[in-house]
């Protein structure tokens, strides 16, 4: 109330409220692309000493702020101009939502009588409206001394419970609103506790011990919510307790290095077929694991015990017999009190065919990662970016494609938590480039980004922004002249067909045109020796690999996916 602030005279406006409340929650890192109402706040932020990066497009902006979400716990922040700047952020902010990583897409938007009468304003949109259902929450701030409320709000809906994308719509008259400065002040939040611990209630946790203690072949299945929960000691230290052999999804590789003896990653249809008992930590049953059910789960009936802080994710798919509601630390930490000294080992006739299954599928695999054909092969050429990364565990692989992605998956042994960023849920191409600058920007670390030749396409623009910020991100490219393979030919007509690209193209070319440095290889040892150069140079890098253009299947490991015609003419 006004007249309980000392009135000193000072003023401040929407720009610096939204700075100052941002900054007092510890929200120093922005990912932009300025233009008209929001490049005033983006200069005064960089000179209020944030980071502020600018990309070329809001989409990439976007991914860079969910992946910041994902790796930090804090929500990374997207911000974008009104209208057609909003809705290219706005793929980023529906893909943080599905994965379950915390991000704020702050737009800036127009003059609210005017789009309200719908007369036509300077980019005009109810943009609230529309990215309500594509997120958790959405809120817009008319009054400056609602700013700390209105982000206070941003920040708790995005990463408290399930985490989640979150619009904030600041009109532009917003932000040239004056206010007493004192008052300003007092109007910002600190968010106190803003992701409660939630502990699951004791009967859930003696419930899902008891599911375990009566199963013979149990199966532990880490998702990237176990990741995303930086629970990482309890969680090794659970699997290694229980000795029950463990899945990994894919961004969930590294929580135990992928070469622990409990790992069952290259045992994968078995665990699935065969388990009688499975534990879903931080994984949804969703189409990455058949929804629980089908061919991939064999016909041996199973039990589910599902640990995750959304209450209606259980029996989502299927029944969930011991479900374990509460954040994954606390759940791990009371299963793991509750398991005691003496718990006993499944028993060794499972663990050992778990063993035996992994052993031969990773023998079965080795000698082919060893060859060095020209033109590469997918086994050839990953082989040498596997021993990369196992030289270099602190690295953070960014990797996306059909065949590019899932061979990469099944072949990079991952060794530490959070260093595998993919596609997510949604399997969308275009996050490589904006996640490789946010992993570069809020780890410090070097970045390795395995990009096929189309997903890298959908966010090339973005080697421009890694130079600008001299990022230590080596792109690897695998060109195989297209998507999927780069062969498809054209029945009719003289266009080329759907899924193929210029042949022979030179995509560190890109690199080089804004000072970077470009490779073009050719066989595996070129591709080691371009690499591990980027790798030591810490200097943006291009990397060309050329792939055999016929080596590639459509759509990689999931062209079961693809519906087939039934009048197909051709
Ligand atoms: O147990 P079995 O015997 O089954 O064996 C398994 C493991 O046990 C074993 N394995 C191992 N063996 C030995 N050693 C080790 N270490 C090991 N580890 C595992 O290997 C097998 C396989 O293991 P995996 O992979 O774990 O198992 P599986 O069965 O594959 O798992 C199932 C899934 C579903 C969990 C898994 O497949 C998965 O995670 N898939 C994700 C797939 C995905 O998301 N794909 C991306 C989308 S595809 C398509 O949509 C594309 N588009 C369209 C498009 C998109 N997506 N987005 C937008 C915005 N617009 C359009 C496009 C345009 S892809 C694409 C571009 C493609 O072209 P590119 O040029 O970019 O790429 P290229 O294909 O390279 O040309
Ligand atoms: P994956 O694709 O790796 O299988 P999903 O994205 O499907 O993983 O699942 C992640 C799950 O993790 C979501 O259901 C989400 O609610 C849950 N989750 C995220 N963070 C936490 C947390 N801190 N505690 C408990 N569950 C969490
Ligand atoms: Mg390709």
């Amino acid at each position: 109330m006004a007249e309980e602030t000392e009135e000193t005279g000072a003023l401040t406006d929407g720009f610096h409220l939204v700075i100052d409340a941002l900054k007092l929650n510890d929200i120093n890192t922005i990912y932009n692309v300025p233009g008209i109402p929001i490049t005033d706040l983006g200069r005064y932020m960089q000179a209020a000493g944030m980071r502020v990066l600018s990309f070329r497009h809001e989409q990439n902006a976007g991914y860079a702020a969910s992946i910041a979400g994902y790796l930090t716990q804090k929500p990374g922040i997207c911000l974008t101009v009104s209208a057609p700047g909003f809705l290219n952020g706005l793929t980023a902010l529906a893909h943080a939502t599905t994965n379950c990583f915390p991000m704020i897409l702050i737009s800036g938007s127009s003059e609210r009588e005017i789009v309200d009468l719908q007369q036509g304003d300077y980019e005009e949109m109810d943009q609230l409206a529309i990215a309500k259902p594509l997120c958790k929450a959405a809120y817009r701030v008319l009054h400056a001394e609602d700013i700390g409320i209105g982000i206070a709000r941003a920040i708790r809906a995005a990463v408290s419970g399930r985490p989640g994308g979150v619009y904030l719509d600041l009109p532009a008259k917003l932000l040239g609103q004056v206010m007493d400065e004192a008052a300003g002040e007092k109007s910002l939040v600190k968010v106190i506790d803003a992701a409660p611990r939630q502990l699951p209630a004791p009967d859930s946790i003696a419930r899902a011990l008891d599911v375990l203690k009566g199963a013979e072949r149990p199966l532990i299945i880490l998702g990237k919510g176990a990741a995303y929960a930086q629970a990482d000691d309890a969680i090794r230290a659970l699997v290694e307790t229980s000795g029950i052999p463990y899945l990994p999804m894919s961004m969930a590789k590294g929580l135990l290095p992928d070469t622990h003896p409990q790992s069952a990653s290259a045992a994968r249809s078995l665990v699935l077929k065969e388990s009688d008992v499975v534990m879903l930590i931080g994984a949804r049953l969703n189409w990455l694991l058949s929804h629980g059910k089908g061919k991939a789960w064999g016909t041996d009936p199973k039990k589910f015990i599902h640990i995750d802080i959304e209450p209606r994710e259980m029996d989502s798919n299927v029944e969930i017999v011991a479900p374990v509601v509460g954040d994954i630390g606390s759940c791990v930490d009371a299963l793991l009190s509750g398991m005691g000294k003496d718990w006993n080992a499944p028993p060794t006739v499972w663990t050992s065919a778990v063993k035996e299954k992994v052993d031969s599928n990773v023998t079965r695999m080795a000698p082919r990662l060893q060859n060095n054909n020209v033109p590469m092969d997918y086994h050839g050429a990953l082989g040498a970016l596997r021993t990369i990364i196992k030289e270099r565990p602190d690295a953070i692989l960014v990797n996306e494609g059909a065949n590019t992605l899932d061979f990469a998956r099944s072949i990079i042994d991952m060794y530490q938590p959070r260093k595998r960023l993919d596609v997510g849920t949604w399997g969308v191409m275009g996050v490589g480039m904006g996640t490789a600058i946010a992993a570069a920007v809020e780890t410090g670390k070097p970045v390795l980004a395995i990009e096929g030749d189309s997903a890298f396409g959908f966010s090339g623009m973005e080697v421009e922004t890694i130079c600008r910020y001299n990022l230590p991100i080596c792109v690897v490219v695998f060109n195989n002249g297209g998507i999927y393979r780069g062969t498809d030919e054209n029945s009719a007509g003289d266009d080329v067909a759907t899924t193929v690209f210029v042949k022979d193209a030179r995509y560190d070319k890109m690199m080089e045109a804004f000072g970077g440095v470009g490779f073009y290889a050719t066989s595996p040892d070129e591709l080691a020796q371009a690499v591990n150069a980027a790798m030591d140079s810490g200097k943006p890098t291009l990397v060309n690999a050329v792939i055999d253009a016929e080596a590639g299947t459509e759509s990689g490991r999931i062209g079961n996916l693809n519906p087939q015609s039934v009048v197909a003419k051709k």
